[in-house]
């Protein structure tokens, strides 16, 4: 039996969590879990949204040594998290402030700025990124200049954690891909966007960038004072690059069986699209906002974003605040029993981004688009689900029509499996089979990465795929219902 530690940090949360490999299948157990989230400080430029990275420093390390105590020998560690967000180093190696969050809205026509010196489909064809305004290349843009003049390093949040653990920098290139300074035909930097930023500062920022390497990567062993962590023969525990972009771990964990599948990775957010081999960098692509982000063995991730359960968390926050009683999984059942499709909304309108309140951001949409506005949080909660099911069927059929592939089953891994409700919903809206599960597919894909890397595990995605199948129980829903009836509900959001 040998044990490997992932972790792995969300938007809202971050857990350890080990899996200990046995016959084929992966056992695993939480270690830690501990709370994160964007905390908002006050400057004389506006609010502002940070991630307390030192906090989540040591909640990481805490819940490695936690692991340790728990399990005994970790044969490996691999980090996992959100996209796009970044630490600068100063020259001594030390952080030069928190993290910006990526709601944070310093980047409010930071694209436009970029636009103006290297325009959108230019930019789309070097690098294959769906425009959002907090990819890394418009964060820079928007970037403190004296700050920026002071860094001597910037290193991705995994990667940043990574180096605390190793004093080593890397760059793991999934999480790469999603800075838009990468072209993902090459799977390296691309120089034409670097040079657009270097002529905005008034110097390079290739110096900054820390040498790019693929997951599986071993980065160096872990050793920072008083963890201590060993593998079973003594040894210092490795740290492996994984996906450290928790979608492309999540990705590597889709139990698919037949090369037929789209996925959806449902958490804060949605991610839905396609594994393909190359990129697909074509005008109609960037129409739609699809991206082409970069997976593991090779691999393109070619997908959309979607607001996600962000949307259903957020009202039930707001709910909270109002002192109102929300048991989310009775929410869910109540919001089945409520007649659908009676009001859906884009959910990927911009209004839905910030934090705040979204129940009237939700019934606000309703009233400009004439449908009825919804008033119990059921009501609120199926409009919801049923606009995530028309949301995620679009972007399959158009990620499928323009990249020509057919697509036979959608796959759901993540929290959103658990959503009983949403899955059918899926199905529905699809006209297809979902095979729901696992749930803890991020954590899942991150372990058979580092297991493969260190040699407990051989073979490509399909052998680490067949590990995942082994190590959960996924649930299959058909669709049922009338199509007819989505494709006009569809038509209501325009
Ligand atoms: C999901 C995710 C997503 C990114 C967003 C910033 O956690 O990594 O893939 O686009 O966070």
């Amino acid at each position: 039996m040998t044990t490997f530690a992932a972790v792995d940090l969300g938007a809202s949360s971050g857990r350890v969590i080990t899996g200990t490999l046995s016959g084929g299948r992966l056992e695993l157990r939480e270690a830690a879990r501990f709370p994160n989230g964007p905390v908002e400080v006050p400057t004389p430029k506006g609010q502002r949204r940070h991630w307390d990275v030192l906090r989540l420093w040591q909640s990481v390390s805490e819940g490695l040594r936690t692991a340790s105590h728990d399990v005994g020998p970790l044969e490996a560690v691999g980090i996992d998290t959100w996209a796009v967000d970044y630490g600068l180093l100063d020259a001594d190696g030390e952080l030069l402030g928190n993290p910006a969050s990526y709601r944070c809205d310093r980047t409010v026509g930071a694209p436009e700025a970029f636009f103006a010196e290297l325009p959108a489909d230019e930019l789309y064809a070097l690098n294959g990124l769906q425009v959002q305004p907090f990819n890394t290349v418009f964060q820079l843009v928007a970037e403190a200049p004296e700050r920026l003049a002071r860094a001597a390093g910037l290193l991705l949040v995994p990667d940043l954690l990574g180096y605390w653990l190793t004093g080593r920098r890397v760059t793991e290139v999934t999480n790469a891909s999603t800075t838009g300074m990468l072209d993902p035909r090459t799977r390296r930097w691309r120089p034409e966007v670097l040079e657009t930023l270097a002529q905005r500062f008034g110097r390079d920022v290739s110096p900054l960038l820390a040498e790019l390497v693929e997951p599986g990567h071993v980065v160096g062993p872990v050793n920072t004072e008083g963890l201590g962590l060993t593998t079973a023969v003594g040894a210092p525990t490795p740290l492996v690059a994984v996906g450290t972009h928790d979608t492309a771990s999540a990705v590597v964990a889709i139990p698919a069986e037949r090369p037929d599948f789209a996925y959806i990775s449902c958490g804060t957010w949605s991610l839905v699209g396609l594994e393909l081999p190359e990129p697909v960098l074509g005008e109609d692509a960037r129409a739609a906002n699809l991206t082409n982000e970069l997976g593991v063995d090779g691999t393109v991730r070619f997908l959309k974003n979607v607001m996600g359960l962000w949307v259903f968390n957020e009202s039930v926050r707001t709910w909270r605040e109002r002192r109102m009683d929300v048991d989310v999984p009775e929410l869910v059942s109540r919001a089945a029993a409520v007649p659908g499709l009676r009001t859906v909304v884009d959910v990927d309108d911009a209004a839905f981004f910030p934090p705040g309140d979204m129940p009237s951001r939700i019934a606000e949409a309703a009233r400009r688009t004439g449908q009825p506005q919804p008033e119990t949080p059921a009501e609120f909660a199926r409009c919801i689900f049923d606009s995530l099911a028309i949301a995620y069927a679009r972007a399959i059929r158009r990620a499928a029509d323009i990249s020509g592939r057919e697509v036979g089953v959608v796959h759901i891994v993540g929290g959103g499996v658990r959503n009983q409700l949403l899955c059918q919903l899926t199905a529905d809206a699809t006209g297809l089979p979902v095979v729901a599960g696992p749930d803890e597919g991020t954590a899942l894909g991150n372990l058979v990465v580092q297991a493969r890397a260190v040699g407990l595990l051989a073979g490509g995605l399909p052998e680490l795929r067949a590990v995942v199948r082994a190590s959960s129980e996924p649930r299959t829903y058909l669709p049922s219902g009338d199509a007819a009836q989505w494709e006009r509900a569809a038509g209501r959001i325009g």
